[in-house]
């Protein structure tokens, strides 16, 4: 549980940071499980359903740059998205009307190499009618300035949601020569493993490349409220409420007026943020000693 202060703050700012909300029996299980699923990309050399790779990866030396939706395919990040301590805290930040997952990934920023995600809001990907979503960021190792830490532009949720398309085309980031918002004013959210962020869904974000000799890994869940629907749809009616992890089922959307615009036409690269961001022109992040994409189907622009 978080105290009344901790939920005017993340009203006011839009994000939150409570250290400590895993113990550790769980963390060590998750962070095995990862482990595990990393040693595994051994045997792709592409892009999978699971996989999305960094630039580089070969079998021997795997480079896995996201794991995809972790909670569709091993137990225990089901377990952990409705784990008590987190769920109560979403409670508290999202309303009464229940709490349901919206989608899970594992992003990891290895050593000296991993990739930065350019600025954007994730409402920009999924509009729904109502915007109270948040995603939790599960720090799976210490977060630090070096090492690539999520970074929030504070108040930004507040905002207009801003044009994530490129040439017309949907490219899931900002373009920064636009100078829309002072990303200078953003703030790391940086912590201990076990510690989690919590950022509204329509926070203006990103991250820079690692360049620490450490990894930085971080579960991403995205949640929303019970009674906030998909602009664009909903795929499969039964996983959706499998999805409720508190509350119970409604059939009557909650709509609030929120600007909102639609990810359409769809970006030319998918399977993950990173594809979808490879056709934005003008990159906000420094990309040092990467290797050449070959894994994407174009090469990275930078
Ligand atoms: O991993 C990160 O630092 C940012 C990830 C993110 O914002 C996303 O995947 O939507």
């Amino acid at each position: 549980m978080i105290l009344e202060q901790d939920i005017a703050r993340y009203h006011e700012t839009g994000y939150l940071v409570v250290p400590d909300v895993l113990d550790a029996d769980i963390l060590a299980r998750v962070r095995g499980a990862l482990d595990k699923l990393v040693a595994d990309a051994a045997s792709v050399v592409t892009h999978t359903d699971v996989y999305d790779l960094e630039p580089g990866h070969t079998p021997e030396v795997p480079k896995v740059r996201r794991i995809k939706f972790p909670d569709k395919h091993t137990p225990v990040f089901w377990e952990l998205a409705n784990y008590r301590p987190m769920v109560e805290i979403l409670e508290q930040l999202l309303g009464p009307s229940g709490v349901r997952l919206q989608s899970s990934k594992i992003n990891l920023k290895a050593p000296h190499y991993g990739s930065p995600v350019e600025w954007h809001q994730d409402w920009a990907f999924y509009p729904h009618t109502n915007d109270d979503m948040l995603a939790v960021g599960v720090m799976l190792d210490d977060a630090f300035l070096e090492n690539g830490p999520l970074m929030v532009v504070p108040g930004s949720h507040k905002g207009p949601t801003w044009n994530h398309h490129s040439n017309g085309v949907f490219c899931g980031a900002m373009d920064p020569t636009r100078k829309e918002v002072d990303f200078e004013s953003a703030v790391p959210l940086t912590g201990k493993a076990g510690a989690m962020s919590f950022h509204h869904v329509r926070m203006v974000h990103g991250s820079a490349q690692n360049v620490s000799d450490k990894p930085r890994r971080l579960l991403l869940y995205e949640f929303s409220a019970g009674d906030a629907f998909p602009l664009m749809g909903i795929k499969d009616w039964d996983q959706y409420n499998r999805n409720l992890v508190s509350g119970t089922l409604t059939h009557t959307p909650r709509i609030v007026p929120t600007p909102v615009r639609v990810p359409l036409p769809p970006a030319p690269f998918q399977g993950s943020i990173y594809e979808n961001q490879t056709t934005l022109e003008n990159k906000y992040f420094a990309r040092r000693g990467t290797a050449p994409d070959e894994n994407s189907k174009q090469p990275a622009k930078v």
